[in-house]
């Protein structure tokens, strides 16, 4: 799970690279102008409501708008500053667009990411196919470098917000739509689901977790290698893993090769199950294979038929995914 500051859910007043940093200037900026128009605004009202020149007036008189008396020209001084202050917003918010929508040096990483419902399926390219693989719902960044995020729609529109990295994209059925993002420094940075989606929406989140470049490269080795082949109790959870799990999950160098689901080959690798809603901890991931539809009602994994025996196995299994 995210601590610190980046525990704050989809905090998007501060940025945390170089693409979130014109952004952000620019919310302040027309955060700042908002408050100083309402105030110039309320001002005005309330010299309005207690300057009364002259007149006895009642309440529900209304006063002539007279142009001799110059009232008319306070419409126009009016109007003329508030275009002023749109127009500067829209040239500023302008400029920020054309600023970030590309990265300014060639992306070193091109990630897909397939949004489902209700999680996020992640293939790392790479032009020699051996280095490809899959995972879920974490997705590693070399820091201080753009990525090239290419975000299809699984089944239906979702859209991809990590706010402390970069602004909004939806992700949609037969269209790969192209972002990127880049993280000054490592950390670990929240996502969500922005479009809703279905019963599950508010629990699709994701975790961006950025690592110096090193890692990130002794990373993408380890995630390419099977896990450790299991033992024991472990063995038999196996057997039980591909027979009723393996048509949805898949774990590299076994017969378990389902998408339907995340793929699991270095589950325990991951801080969070159900899409970065849940902690992956040794009680919650038992109570999550037993019942995953009291976690996430609703959720596309069915409550498995095994026995009590079988799951404990295939928990034993689960926890060997390093
Ligand atoms: C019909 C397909 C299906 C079957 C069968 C299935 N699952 Fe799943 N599983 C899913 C889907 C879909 C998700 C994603 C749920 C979500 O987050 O909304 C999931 C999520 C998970 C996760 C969390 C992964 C993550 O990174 O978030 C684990 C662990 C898991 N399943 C284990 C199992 C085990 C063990 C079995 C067999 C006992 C099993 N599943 C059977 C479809 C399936
Ligand atoms: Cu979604």
């Amino acid at each position: 799970m995210p601590n610190g500051a980046w525990a704050v859910p989809l905090q998007y007043l501060t940025g945390a690279g170089e693409k979130a940093a014109p952004v952000v200037a620019l919310t302040w900026g027309v955060l700042v102008i908002s408050v100083i128009v309402m105030m110039v605004i309320a001002g005005l009202l309330a010299g309005a409501i207690w300057h009364r020149p002259g007149q006895n007036w009642t309440v529900g008189d209304r006063g002539p708008v007279l142009s001799h008396e110059g009232g008319l020209n306070w419409l126009w001084i009016g109007v003329g500053i508030s275009t002023l202050a749109l127009l500067f917003s829209v040239v500023w918010t302008v400029k920020v667009l054309a600023q970030i929508e590309r990265p300014p040096a060639q992306p070193a990483v091109t990630i897909e990411v397939t949004a489902k419902q209700w999680w996020w399926q992640v293939r790392y390219l790479s032009d020699d196919v051996s280095r490809r693989f899959t995972t879920a719902n974490e997705i590693h960044i070399p820091a201080g470098v753009p990525v090239r995020l290419k975000l299809i729609g699984g089944d239906v529109i979702h859209s991809f917000w990590v706010p402390q990295l970069a602004g909004k994209m939806d992700a949609i059925p037969g269209q790969t739509n192209e972002t990127w993002l880049q993280a000054a420094a490592p950390g670990t940075y929240y996502g969500q689901c922005t479009e809703y989606c279905g019963v599950q929406h508010s629990k699709m989140a994701l975790l961006v977790v950025a690592q110096s470049p090193a890692d990130f490269r002794k990373w993408w080795a380890h995630q390419l290698a099977p896990p450790p082949a299991p033992q024991g109790l472990a063995l038999a959870g196996q057997g039980d893993f591909i027979s009723h799990c393996g048509a949805c999950h898949a774990v590299r160098g076994t017969q378990a090769a389902g998408a339907l689901g995340p793929d699991l080959s270095h589950l325990m690798e991951r801080s969070t199950i159900a899409s970065g809603v849940l902690p992956s901890d040794g009680p919650t991931l038992a109570h999550w294979i037993a019942d995953p539809q009291s976690l996430k009602p609703g959720s596309l994994m069915p409550v498995p038929a095994l026995s009590e025996y079988e799951l404990a196995n295939v928990h034993a299994y689960l926890k060997t995914l390093g």
